[in-house]
């Protein structure tokens, strides 16, 4: 398992984006620090210069395992359940710009917010339909490219559509599409899920990306989540995507992305299963 941490291309509000500012500072950074890649938060791919961004990428040896899109609904208000229809199209196009980056990159095509919330006058039916409707089109548009897309279940506080491991595997099965599944977010399911480790078992191979962040949302080992259980699921279950580290960047981003990589490698990522269970045990 490869670990990666959130970068944000473009000035951001969203709390959790743990780096933002100058992105070459910020790469060498991170690459000293150990990860194997990062996440990038774009708002929108016209905004970026994918040459330097590549060039970047390369000189530092990062990868790149997921896009992240949701400042198109925190900073554009676009959304696949607005009630305008103007607005829920240019949601779709923003998503389908998205792919060439991501096929470049071999990235996920993260759908966080930009999935929307209820609008007040409208059901929650009306708003899945229209919600199922914009990703059979984007995975079907995602897919003569070989891009996936994963939609990540969110806390109730934050949406009111798709809280939870269950609800995001109901919609596997509305959307039907092969190159459509999840990302699963510690910091969502310590809120949202009975037993993280049994929601991750249950949805298996439809992990597409995986978050980590403790249960007050800074880096692991802040809080009170047991990461040696958690990692252990996902290595028994031979989770094949990246764990993503999307936390508050507190006390400072380069303090938080420390601890997070020493926490994860002392419980055995980067590592080998035995390792995870070990550790896994000692606790
Ligand atoms: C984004 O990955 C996320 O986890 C959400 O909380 C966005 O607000
Ligand atoms: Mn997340």
């Amino acid at each position: 398992m490869k670990l990666s941490i959130v970068l944000s291309t473009q000035p951001a509000q969203f709390q959790a984006a743990t780096f933002k500012g100058d992105l070459a500072t910020n790469l060498s950074q991170i690459a000293l620090l150990g990860y194997d890649g990062i996440e990038l938060a774009i708002r929108d791919p016209k905004l970026i210069d994918l040459d330097l961004l590549d060039r970047l990428v390369r000189k530092y040896g990062l990868g790149v395992p997921a896009i992240g899109t949701g400042q198109a609904w925190g900073e554009d208000g676009l959304s696949f359940t607005d009630p305008d229809p103007k607005v829920r199209q240019a949601a779709i196009k923003r998503i389908k710009s998205h792919i060439p980056v991501a096929a470049h990159f071999e990235a996920v095509i993260i759908i966080g917010l930009l999935r929307g919330i209820v609008k007040p006058g409208v059901e929650h039916s009306q708003a899945m339909d229209w919600l199922v409707m914009a990703l059979r089109e984007c995975s079907e548009a995602a897919r003569p490219h070989g891009v996936r897309l994963a939609l990540e279940p969110i806390n109730r506080y934050e949406t009111t559509l798709i809280n939870n491991a269950t609800e995001g595997m109901d919609l596997i099965e509305r959307v039907g599409a092969d190159n459509f599944g999840l990302l699963l977010d510690t910091f969502h399911m310590n809120i949202e899920e009975a037993d993280i480790e049994a929601s991750i078992h249950a949805c298996g191979e439809r992990i597409f990306h995986f978050h980590v962040a403790d249960s007050n949302r800074w880096y692991p080992g802040a809080g009170h989540l047991d990461f040696g259980s958690i990692l252990a699921e996902l290595f028994t279950m031979d989770y094949r995507g990246w764990v993503s580290g999307e936390f508050i960047p507190k006390p400072d981003a380069a303090t938080a992305a420390r601890e997070c990589i020493t926490k994860l490698k002392t419980l055995g990522i980067g590592y080998n299963l035995n390792n995870i269970r070990n550790s896994s045990n000692a606790h």
